[in-house]
């Protein structure tokens, strides 16, 4: 230490502690529906999810199988746009395809 230097404790006069917290998810579900060719659902899947054939198809089995499929999660607003983008692509062709989304617990 430098001879002119004094040892006086200096107490800082604020504290800041900073929280970082992740954002809720949320997940997109298809239902199953008696009207949408299988091939359609599976293209809307690989077109707004980015899957690949073989998930798309493995996830339209299972919804049309047991009703539903949970396909991935996102926060709030992304599931919730490519839900609605994805009821779109079924909607402008007159199918009954539908996604939904719901909080993950
Ligand atoms: N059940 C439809 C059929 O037999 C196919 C289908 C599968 C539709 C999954 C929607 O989420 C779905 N043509």
């Amino acid at each position: 230490m430098h001879a002119a230097m004094s040892r006086t404790t200096v107490k800082p006069k604020h504290v800041t502690t900073t929280v970082v917290q992740r954002p809720p998810l949320y997940k997109v579900i298809l239902l199953n529906d008696d009207y949408t060719p299988r091939e359609f659902v599976v293209m809307v899947l690989k077109a707004v999810f980015r899957m690949a054939e073989e998930t798309a198809s493995r996830v339209m089995l299972t919804a049309h199988r047991k009703g539903a499929c949970v396909i991935a999660v996102f926060t709030r607003d992304v599931a919730e746009t490519k839900a609605q983008e994805a009821t779109e692509l079924g909607k402008a062709k007159g199918y009954p395809l539908f996604f939904t989304t719901e909080p993950e617990e």
